[in-house]
């Protein structure tokens, strides 16, 4: 029988739990456009009390550097009007502009925006701002949430402003690449997971772990795909590959232990789970994460999801029950 996308999406079905991520960003959702602005302000802030991002790096600052200048030379007023556009997804040149950028550019955008914010360059949360009911049982909801559920949250949030340009040909006809990570911490050299030999698997880990991107990709068959959190999956090697260039980079993978059972076809179906750091914020926030592989009979990588776990515990729940 042939492997399908449908059924591998399946794959230890009964280990998942529903997360509290989607269920925190539909609270969010719901709130009036200030809201949502006054609620990214108040969390990233409590926030950095005890975390704070990396400083994204001039290369990255640059993709967002002429937004970011047209956005100091504004009044107060157009300042607010840009950021509401934004989080209403309206279609506007600038809202426009950042539908376009990659994950982590608007990710440093907004980085960048919060520093002049602080710094009293770019219009704050205006002073008479009442902060709602709304706006607090959304901040409650992410208090109880861990850190790595958390900065999933605002980047999650982060990444659904602006408007949509999906399916629009980018403006400028030259893609720019993707400036480089630094890794905040070095990745684990070895690849060592408790229960599991699995060549694909251990290959995959060390090859992101280099940011080697070509030798992970090569690790999939050609329909193969990889399914990130709350995410369709990602069909093909090119598709991947770019994926990870655009999103995988500098991340820090430490797979711990997991199960593999033989299909009657001659493949496997394998769990991990380990944790992840992100460069963003290093090893002072780990994702704790599972892995669900599908190696076809040949030992190439069918399906690979990513789902961020529910809670720490989870990293224990291999089996099925
Ligand atoms: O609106 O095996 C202000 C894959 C004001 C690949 C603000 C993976 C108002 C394969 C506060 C200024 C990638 C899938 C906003 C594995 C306002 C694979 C700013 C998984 C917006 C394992 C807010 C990787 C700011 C994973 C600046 C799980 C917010 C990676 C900044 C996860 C938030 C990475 C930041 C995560 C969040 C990174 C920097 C969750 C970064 C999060």
């Amino acid at each position: 029988m042939a492997l399908t996308i449908d059924s591998a999406q399946n794959i230890f079905k009964e280990t998942q739990l529903p997360s509290q991520i989607p269920a925190t960003i539909a609270l969010f959702d719901q709130l009036s456009v200030d809201d949502k602005l006054a609620y990214l302000w108040y969390a990233y802030t409590e926030m950095g009390k005890t975390i704070t991002p990396a400083a994204p790096g001039a290369a990255r600052l640059q993709l967002a550097e002429s937004l970011l200048n047209q956005i100091k030379q504004m009044s107060p007023e157009e300042q607010t009007k840009v950021m509401r556009d934004l989080a209403n997804r309206a279609d506007s040149p600038i809202s426009r502009s950042y539908g376009f950028f990659s994950v982590n550019t608007k990710l440093a955008f907004w980085f960048e925006l919060g520093e002049l914010m602080k710094q009293g360059v770019v219009a704050p949360i205006p002073a008479n701002y009442q902060m709602s009911e709304g706006v607090k049982v959304v901040l409650e909801t992410t208090q109880k949430l861990d850190a790595g559920q958390q900065i999933t949250v605002l980047r999650n949030t982060v990444v659904d402003m602006g408007f949509d340009t999906s399916g629009m040909a980018p403006s400028s006809s030259k893609p720019t690449a993707e400036p480089a990570f630094e890794r905040t911490s070095n990745a684990p050299k070895e690849v060592k997971i408790d229960g599991i030999n699995e060549p694909a698997v251990t290959k995959y880990i060390e090859a992101m772990n280099a940011d080697n991107f070509d030798a992970a990709v090569a690790l999939f068959t050609d329909d193969g795909a990889l399914q990130p959190p709350f995410h369709k999956p990602i069909v093909g090697k090119q598709a991947i590959g770019k994926y990870m260039r655009e999103e995988a980079q500098g991340l820090n993978m430490m797979p711990k232990k997991g199960i593999s059972e033989n299909g009657p076809d001659g493949s496997k179906q394998l769990k991990i789970t380990g944790v992840v750091e992100t460069p963003w914020f290093g090893a002072n926030v780990g994702m704790n994460i599972a892995w669900r592989f599908l190696v076809n009979p040949q030992g190439k990588i069918f399906f690979v999801a990513i789902d961020m776990l529910a809670s720490p515990k989870e990293l224990l729940n291999l089996g099925r029950k």
